[in-house]
């Protein structure tokens, strides 16, 4: 009889028992952003250099006052320059032969719109940078307007929901989707509800980055913008793989799979009545919705090949 091989448990993806950070740091909470910079460096390693800009990350990345909240390698960049500094920073330590990992950590609204002229010509360039985006589906830091990632009918400062608008009219740039079809070596979503998969992708994120770039997009709800309750993220991030609104796939070297495939879909209103910033849809623009989760998932779906 073959042996069935073991399934990893998530603590034999850790390279790290020490966390980097401080217990107590400057993020709201149950906000996603804080338990994603937690777990990244507990996979990749605290060696590591992390390379931001101005975001909800950077109050604790970059620091306030006289100090920091954590004990990582951290360079700051402006929101146009991540992905060129951390080309300069990959470079220069593969020049001096320095095996160095450069991980940039931004929000959707630096990767998908300020930053996108540069993280996409660092795709193309085939950087050795492992890419993560936390997309908590808007500008967050500076109160809660609408990105290019946010979803269309939300509600945002920019697109309120009223009588004259009703939440953003158009729909969300796919930035994962965009960056394997650039010939990313690795690009994979990942969320935190599902920390295996998660685990595995960022695992893999550090074979492949000696190929080239590397990008993954995290599914990270904002308890401040999305108005849910502090408890709720983790449960958020389940609904939204359950009903398909972020499918959980990867992309190496343009060979797509998914990689939580659900077997009976939840319809999407399951997601959406959770979050308040949808809570003034109607019955209409629930099924428009539901018809554009059917369509992103459709093609994703038919991209992925049979093993
Ligand atoms: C070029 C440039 N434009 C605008 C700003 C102002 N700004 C600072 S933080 C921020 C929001 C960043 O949003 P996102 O990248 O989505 O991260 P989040 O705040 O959601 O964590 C903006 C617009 C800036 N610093 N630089
Ligand atoms: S505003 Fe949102 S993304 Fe920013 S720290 Fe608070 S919960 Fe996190």
């Amino acid at each position: 009889m073959t042996k069935q091989k073991k399934k990893p448990k998530i603590y034999d993806y850790f390279k790290e028992t020490e966390d980097p950070y401080a217990g107590g740091v400057a993020w709201c909470p149950g906000c996603t952003l804080e338990l994603t910079a937690r777990f990244v460096p507990k996979v990749l390693g605290n060696d590591i250099i992390l390379v931001g800009c101005p975001c909800c990350a950077a109050p604790v990345l970059y620091g306030q006052n006289l100090g920091t909240w954590h004990r990582l390698s951290y360079f700051s960049s402006l929101m146009t320059g991540v992905a060129s500094s951390a080309t300069g920073i990959s470079r220069y330590y593969r020049k001096i032969g320095r095996d160095a990992t450069v991980v940039c950590f931004t929000g959707d609204g630096c990767s998908a719109d300020v930053g996108f002229q540069p993280l996409s010509g660092a795709a193309e360039r085939n950087e050795r940078i492992i890419y993560i985006t936390y997309d908590n589906e808007g500008y967050m830091n500076t109160g809660y307007q609408r990105s290019s990632t946010t979803p269309m009918g939300a509600s945002t400062s920019t697109t309120p929901a009223g009588t004259i608008s009703h939440g953003k009219p158009t729909p969300a740039k796919n930035v994962p989707l965009l960056m394997a079809m650039q010939g990313a070596a690795y690009a994979a979503t990942a969320t935190l509800s599902h920390l295996d998969d998660f685990a595995r992708k960022l695992t893999k994120a550090r074979q492949k980055i000696k190929e080239g770039f590397v990008y993954i997009h995290v599914f990270s709800p904002c308890v401040m913008g999305w108005r849910i309750e502090a408890d709720m993220s983790i449960q958020v991030c389940r609904m939204a793989v359950r009903t398909n609104y972020f499918p959980l796939w990867e992309a190496e070297n343009g060979r797509f799979r998914l990689t939580h495939e659900v077997s009976s879909p939840k319809p999407v209103q399951e997601y959406l009545r959770l979050i308040r910033k949808f809570s003034h849809l109607k019955e209409t623009e629930i099924n428009e919705f539901q018809q554009m989760v059917d369509r992103k998932y459709a093609v994703i779906k038919r991209l992925c090949v049979t093993e």
